[in-house]
């Protein structure tokens, strides 16, 4: 029995995941392309030699209960099944970045949790089932396992898992409009919509012609196609959701003043696209000459942080 330390970070999608095809396995209806960012990570401990009966969980020095360590818990069950193991763990996380305020820190926290709960439970998984293993805690996380570009691939549990894409290089400029949490969860609102939106057949049609056409794009290099795929795919995942009954609408007026200097800034010819997710937070892809245009713009809305391709999940220590 072992301790183990790993790190990941979030990441942003270009092509959004929005839509389930399985529940428990956390099965994408869709595939998606994302950017692993270098700003905000998740550093998580599982220690499994405490001798408790029970898993505890400490997020950010205070302990949980609840739903949230239930997930958590249901994650541990999932390592511990696939070692052999009834051992109880400790899990101690610590986030930087704003939780639950559509950062994805489910997707950096459960990559961190997937690295250092196989390690300290004696698993050796290469990146692909370490990814498929991710997957199961948080959709998004099967992608922060990877560096820089990732795409996270449609299909059964084998075949779906995230893996290394090349990208045309760019940055992101990430304004939070509003760190607090979000009233809807991504996961509950992720529900609602395939239940209850009438254009969810149209949205996953959509997403899987846009994915295509990003691939394309990231094979030729071309960073104003997947720019304008971007910000395309992220307002029709907002048009889908408010399309939900009851509906939901995570963007405000802020996010739309953001969205509306993006497209002021392209017309004096600075290379940026926005794109937000189930929060009012917005994200702006750009090449990387035309960031600090796109920052200095963007400040005069909100708190502005520059993000650039970061590393995969990483293990940083591991103890017998
Ligand atoms: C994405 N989001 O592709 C999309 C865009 C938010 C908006 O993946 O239920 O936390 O844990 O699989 O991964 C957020 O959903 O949902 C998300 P679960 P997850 O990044």
């Amino acid at each position: 029995m072992t301790t183990a330390t790993a790190q990941a970070h979030p990441n942003i999608a270009l092509v959004k995941y929005w839509g389930k095809a399985d529940t428990t396995q956390n099965l994408p209806a869709t595939g998606s392309l994302s950017m692993t960012l270098d700003v905000f990570p998740t550093t998580t401990t599982v220690r499994t030699d405490t001798g408790a009966a029970v898993d505890r969980v400490v997020m950010n020095g205070s302990e949980r209960e609840g739903v949230v360590r239930e997930r958590v818990v249901r994650f541990l069950d999932h390592v511990r099944h696939l070692a052999g193991s009834d051992a109880a763990a400790e899990v101690v996380t610590r986030n930087t970045v704003p939780s639950a305020a559509g950062l994805a820190s489910s997707a950096s926290g459960f990559a961190a949790l997937a690295l250092a709960a196989s390690t300290a439970y004696g698993l050796d998984l290469d990146t692909r089932a370490l990814s498929r293993l991710a997957r199961r805690g948080s959709g998004s996380a099967s992608r922060s396992i990877i560096s820089r570009f990732a795409i996270w691939h449609a299909g059964d549990d084998e075949h779906s898992f995230a893996e290394h894409i090349d990208a045309p290089e760019i940055e992101m400029v990430i304004a939070t409009v509003d760190a607090g949490e979000k009233a809807v969860s991504s996961r509950e609102a992720m529900r609602r919509t395939a239940l209850t939106s009438p254009y969810y057949p149209a949205w996953v049609t959509s997403t899987a012609q846009s994915l295509a056409a990003a691939q394309e794009a990231c094979r030729a290099g071309d960073l104003e196609r997947l720019g304008r795929i971007t910000e395309t795919n992220a307002l029709r995942m907002h048009a889908v959701i408010q399309g939900s009954d009851p509906s939901i609408r995570y963007l405000t007026p802020t996010s739309w003043s953001i969205f509306d200097a993006v497209e002021t800034l392209r017309r004096e010819g600075v290379r940026a696209w926005a794109t937000a997710d189930a929060g009012p937070n917005v994200c702006i892809v750009c090449a990387p000459a035309d960031t600090p245009a796109v920052s200095r713009r963007i400040s005069t809305l909100a708190d502005t942080v520059v993000a650039r391709p970061g590393p995969g999940a990483t293990l940083r220590e591991r103890s017998a």
